[in-house]
């Protein structure tokens, strides 16, 4: 049964999915490409685990580990079957990113990389062909393992000068081919996996503060280089910030655990935000690095570039929200994508213990809103889960379509009710491909299925779930019909 009701969601609304290169791509020693962060990363539910365990180094070691990043769902070969099914589904968008280390091997290059270069070329005109808009996520967990290991990833000052080369590359190269971009993939998630978002790993707790901050420091300064150079070379493109956002509410109304809420949200929240967007650290983050010592390296010129040059748009990713107390015990503890807090008792989780929480997309929509007033972009946002196919092929995935539903209806409400400005919606991993943080295949969130298991073994063929059909009427008639 479908419901129908009236939607504001605007005639060029961005419909559409989203992916990151290092989990559809595969490809990873093909066209030149240099080895990056995922591609030394083993697969497996303990996949963060393992990287935090003392000793453990970015050697590949195939008898230990299976390395699911390496093949990916074969997107580097298999590119435009997935754009036509992309094109079936009514795509207006296609988020998807660029590996640097296609671009440039190592990171620290002059000249770029042909192959890698021309291998984007394919991608876009593929998509111009049918008329999906590319929405580019310029780095997405996909640091060259050369400036991991030869530079200390981001706590290096001269990686902001290799990214802005980088940067101006592919804005040369794709001026007229790609209009919507952003920087960093969920620049705040460096906060919880440095190793993802920041190129390094904490070795002990009391070296921290420093390393993070001044890494995100840099990260900042190359966020607003890429800005000032997207709005010279593209002057029609926009660019955005990428956060995750997961709204925190107090676990009751008791005022100390509503006055720890905001404190837990700001940090996570809003620091990176607010650097990008208003151009200035937030008066909170000054005083949280005189609490804690912490002295950032800050070149002169770094405040003014932060301030003229500041995003176009807020990109995020939603997933769920977070409940937390002042005085939570261990028990208490539930974990969530890469987040923890206290149980919310109203709420159900996924299988991957992620609460499942529509209303809290609506909430964060207008949080954001209230606070920046920009337009938002929700660039991912989807249900992990088991799909099972049956024996006539089918995959009847209906509570992928009840999840997506209800946080298409809570967007609308936001746009609608709220008079939040949106720009569009794409939602996570609308193929199926590797999990960013347990690197399995069985985490799915595809419309479109791929025969990809964890041990490796399938066909890598393709074929629509129920969601697909669903989502295609939901393209068709701009959210209308749920
Ligand atoms: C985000 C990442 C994505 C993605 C998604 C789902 O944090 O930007 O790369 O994978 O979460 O997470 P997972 O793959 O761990 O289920």
């Amino acid at each position: 049964m479908t419901t129908k009701t009236k939607t504001r969601f605007p005639e060029d609304f961005l419909w559409g999915g989203a992916t990151a290169a290092n989990q559809i791509e595969g490809g990873f020693n093909e066209g030149n490409k240099g080895l990056n962060i995922a591609d030394v990363l083993p697969g497996g539910r303990t996949r963060l685990n393992v990287l935090s365990e003392p000793g453990f180094n970015f050697e590949i070691d195939k008898d230990k580990y299976t390395y699911p990043n390496h093949e990916g769902i074969d997107f580097y070969h298999r590119y435009k079957e997935d754009i036509a099914l992309f094109a079936e589904l009514g795509f207006k968008a296609f988020r998807l990113s660029i590996a640097w280390t296609r671009i440039f091997p190592n990171g620290d290059e002059e000249e770029p990389n042909e192959e890698g270069l021309a291998f984007y070329d394919r991608v876009f005109d593929e998509l111009n062909k049918y008329g999906i808009e590319p929405v580019v996520t310029i780095s997405h967990y996909e640091m060259p393992m050369n400036l991991v290991e030869n530079y200390g990833g981001w706590r290096s000052r001269e990686v902001v000068t290799f990214f802005e080369r980088y940067t101006r590359t592919i804005f040369n190269r794709y001026k007229d081919k790609v209009k919507y971009w952003m920087t960093f993939n969920e620049i705040n998630s460096g906060l919880m996996m440095p190793i993802m978002g920041l190129g390094f790993s904490i070795q002990k707790e009391e070296d921290r503060f420093k390393p993070t901050f001044q890494a995100f420091h840099h990260q900042f300064v190359a966020s607003s280089l890429a800005v000032k150079a997207c709005h010279e070379i593209i002057p029609e493109a926009e660019i955005g910030c990428m956060i995750i956002f997961a709204p925190v509410y107090a676990y009751d109304s008791n005022p100390e655990n509503q006055l720890h809420a905001i404190q837990e949200e700001r940090l996570f929240n809003y620091y990176c935000a607010d650097v990008q967007v208003r151009g200035e650290y937030p008066a909170f983050m000054n005083r949280y690095f005189e609490k804690h010592g912490i002295e950032l390296d800050i070149e002169e010129g770094d405040l003014d570039l932060l301030k003229e040059h500041t995003v176009d748009y807020i990109a995020f990713s939603y997933y769920m929200s977070r409940t937390e107390k002042k005085d939570k015990t261990a028990e208490d503890n539930v974990q969530g994508n890469i987040l923890s807090g206290v149980k919310n008792p109203f709420l159900e989780a996924s299988d991957w213990g992620w609460e499942i929480d529509p209303t809290g997309l609506r909430i964060s929509l207008n949080k954001l809103y209230e606070r920046y007033e920009v337009p938002l972009f929700v660039v991912e946002n989807g249900l992990g889960a088991y799909d099972e196919v049956e024996d006539d092929g089918s995959i009847n995935d209906d509570y992928r379509i009840d999840y997506l539903r209800e946080h298409i209806k809570a967007m609308r409400s936001a746009v609608d009710e709220d008079g939040v400005d949106m720009m569009g919606y794409t939602s996570w991993g609308c193929i199926d491909l590797v999990s960013a943080s347990t690197g399995e295949m069985s985490k799915r969130y595809g419309y479109i299925y791929v025969d990809r298991q964890d041990d490796g073994s399938g066909s890598l063929e393709r074929s629509r779930k129920k969601s697909f059909y669903w989502y295609k009427n939901v393209i068709e008639s701009n959210g209308e019909e749920l």
